[in-house]
């Protein structure tokens, strides 16, 4: 009989049910080594945690999160919650020895982060870093793509990660526009992803230039407990400071000697979540945007002449990276199933008693690249990565 391992979740918000969906799919359209079992959900609030825990399946709940991380028959322990939590919720897991599934951003600075991994390290556990779109089928295509050669030396790496949830005025002081609770706007919210894109893709990153801005400097507060929504609303006329950016723009010099450019921002309106990159190189080009994500778009300078040109790949195809599990070639997967794929890879790590990617060293490697970042935009100088 399969071995089960025993799921605690920390948060039942968008990432909770996000992630519950993936320990149930798991095992449905993959050969996992273990049985996931969704045996605790953790939440403050006890009404909302038990509707949640009955739709989803969690078999128990619980309001206290140190008493869910001390449990002798977890497991895994699985944060799904805002940055600000993950630091003391992580090394508690670690130090009782529970294998960590982690959202995004990793922390709130790098010193957490460091810390983070050193204690994940020391305790032997699998850590890993929900960066879920390295594991989109058509970006692992890409990834293929460039490490066969067919994008030869890699010149250019350009990305935008656009969102417009926050253009009206009147759109409350969440969490994520103060600085205490969410450290930075949209350099740790998005750019985080596309950071951990580039790393991916084309390599470490020498040195950062950036620019940050805020169009709107105030707004109302929120209703705390609406805060973690983007329908959040307000709770009356009395209006705080913004404290995090609202875009950030950064230029960057790869190690390699590629250059990149990067956009985050909640301000450009119609984008609700819009992810484009591309890479330029001297064999061919890739573009991806996850509006469309089954699809690639590839460039072959080795194509013959009068027939070149971007081809749209569809990687739907048995062969693409995780597609046999799913449906018959050309039928499309949707957001929900880079959870899935992670919570695959997570699995059998934690078999295999290897590592997985992104893990907290490649989350401390992203958020030392989002700091130097702030750091330029604050000084209007060029930062040199370590
Ligand atoms: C909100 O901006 C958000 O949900 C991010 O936090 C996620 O990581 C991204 O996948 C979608 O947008």
């Amino acid at each position: 009989m399969k071995k089960s391992l025993n799921v605690g979740i920390v948060g039942y918000k968008f990432m909770g049910k996000a992630h519950s969906n993936a320990w149930k799919k798991a095992p449905l359209f993959f050969d996992v080594p273990s049985q996931p079992i969704l045996k605790v959900a953790c939440g403050r609030n006890q009404a909302s945690l038990d509707e949640f825990a009955r739709n989803w399946g969690w078999e128990e709940t619980e309001t206290d999160w140190q008493k869910l991380v001390s449990r002798p028959d977890i497991d895994i322990v699985d944060i799904a919650l805002p940055q600000q939590l993950h630091y003391d919720v992580a090394i508690a897991a670690a130090k009782a020895g529970k294998h960590i599934f982690c959202e995004k951003p990793l922390a709130m600075n790098s010193q957490q982060a460091a810390e983070m991994l050193k204690v994940c390290q020391e305790n032997n556990v699998v850590h890993y870093l929900n960066h879920n779109y390295r594991r989109l089928p058509a970006v692992q295509l890409a990834k293929k793509l460039i490490d066969d050669g067919k994008i030869g030396r890699i010149f250019h790496w350009r990305c935008a990660y656009q969102q417009d949830w926050i253009v009206d005025p009147n759109f409350p002081l969440t969490w994520q526009l103060r600085k205490e609770t969410a450290q930075a706007g949209p350099q740790w919210d998005l750019n985080s992803h596309a950071v951990d894109l580039a790393h991916f893709l084309v390599g470490d990153i020498a040195t950062v230039s950036a620019l940050t801005t805020n169009f709107i400097t105030e707004r109302p507060i929120a209703d705390e407990s609406t805060s973690g929504n983007l329908s959040a609303q307000t709770k009356g006329d009395e209006k705080g400071p913004v404290t995090v950016e609202d875009a950030a723009l950064m230029l960057v010099e790869f190690a390699s000697g590629a250059v990149g450019s990067f956009e985050a921002t909640r301000f450009a309106s119609g984008r609700k979540n819009g992810l484009t990159f591309e890479i330029y190189g001297s064999e061919g080009s890739v573009t991806f945007d996850l509006e469309r994500m089954n699809e690639l778009r590839y460039f072959s300078r080795n194509d013959p002449e009068g027939e070149q040109g971007f081809r749209t790949i569809l990687a739907t195809d048995p062969t693409h990276a995780y597609m046999q599990h799913w449906w018959p070639a050309g039928h499309i997967i949707g957001y929900e199933h880079t959870f899935v794929h992670a919570v695959v890879d997570f699995l059998n790590a934690i078999d295999k008693q290897t590592t997985i990617e992104p893990n907290f060293a490649d989350g401390l490697k992203t958020i030392q690249v989002l700091e130097a970042g702030l750091r330029s935009a604050e000084s209007g100088q060029r930062v040199r990565m370590n």
